[in-house]
């Protein structure tokens, strides 16, 4: 059992599941601060961490505040957290400077991981993972999310990767890092809003069980890194990638002609596909979440052998 550190702020669910080795869901912030708008945003967490709960785990949201990270946040946190314009973007690189200077913080999925880690959480679910940008080759974007999975050993639930990004490039930056790529239930990857692709399921698995004994395997032989859960959105809820594909290329030609770039760049363009969509992709993005959400949970439960 990983030791509670004096320097984290847990909330007392969390901090009495971990004591017990009962299972823990880490959830991440950017996607509450800087990746829906509000009050959608504030619900959103909310409901998520009750479908953690009716699913048998305890969900910890991650962030940081007033430069101390927290496992766990009431309402309060989240609702600040959803509607507070000084809430700081921060990966891996920013966590230093936000809890040297006493600031806020949502942390993306590279950071929330390495937090999740530290704090002894190995399962975490979110709606989508950074990536390989379009362009990279020129621009060299590419998500610090990817290289976090190469390194610290949480399982993380997602619903793939958006066709914002370079998805065959993403899935080789995996490959490369030595991550494996699971599908759950499918054998193609899926891009987020849409159940496929076009790019091949890396491994299928069918069920949580089956995501916790890779988990154990991989853990056991000292092969240390994440572990990447896609899990296709529902088909009740999907929005098909023929209807996406042109709100992308939109949305990605209005980010180039404003001059958006670097860590500003996957916050523009989920905000602008949410307006060029009449907020059907928030209403899929919401439902992916929490159906990443139930996954999550069973993971968990599996893993830590309930
Ligand atoms: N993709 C989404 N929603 C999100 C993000 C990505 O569909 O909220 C957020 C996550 O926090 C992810 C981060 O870790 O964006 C990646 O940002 P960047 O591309 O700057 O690494
Ligand atoms: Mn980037």
């Amino acid at each position: 059992m990983t030791a509670l550190r004096p320097d984290f702020t847990y909330a007392p669910e969390v901090a009495e599941a971990l004591a017990e080795g009962a299972p823990v869901v880490a959830l991440e912030s950017t996607i509450i601060s800087h990746g829906m708008p509000y009050p959608d945003n504030v619900e959103m967490a909310v409901e998520v961490e009750q479908v953690v709960r009716d699913g048998g785990a305890v969900p910890a949201t991650l962030a940081v505040l007033g430069g101390r990270p927290h496992v766990g946040l009431d309402r309060d946190a989240l609702t600040l957290l959803a509607s507070d314009d000084g809430v700081r973007k921060v990966s891996v690189r920013d966590l230093p400077y936000v809890v040297a200077r006493g600031l806020h913080g949502a942390t993306t999925v590279a950071a929330t991981m390495r937090l999740a880690s530290l704090a002894g959480i190995e399962t975490f679910v979110t709606g989508g993972l950074g990536g390989v940008h379009r362009g990279a080759p020129q621009s060299f974007d590419v998500s610090a999310d990817l290289v976090e999975l190469g390194r610290t050993s949480v399982a993380v639930v997602c619903a793939g990767v958006k066709s914002i990004l370079d998805i065959g490039l993403t899935l080789e930056y995996l490959e490369t890092q030595g991550v494996p790529v699971l599908v759950d239930g499918s054998t193609e990857f899926p891009s987020f809003y849409s159940r496929s692709s076009g790019f091949a399921a890396p491994l299928r698995v069918d069920g949580a069980a089956e995501v916790a004994a890779l988990m154990r395997a991989k853990w056991s032989m000292g092969l240390d890194g994440g572990v990447v859960v896609a899990n296709p959105v529902p088909v009740d809820d999907e929005i098909p990638t023929e209807q996406m594909a042109g709100v992308i290329d939109r949305a990605l030609a209005d980010m180039a002609s404003l001059g958006i770039t670097g860590s500003a760049a996957t916050p523009y363009l989920l905000g602008r596909i949410v307006e060029l969509t009449d907020g059907a992709s928030l209403r899929t993005n919401i439902a992916l979440v929490r159906h990443n959400a139930r996954l999550g949970a069973a993971v968990a439960r599996e893993y830590r052998g309930d």
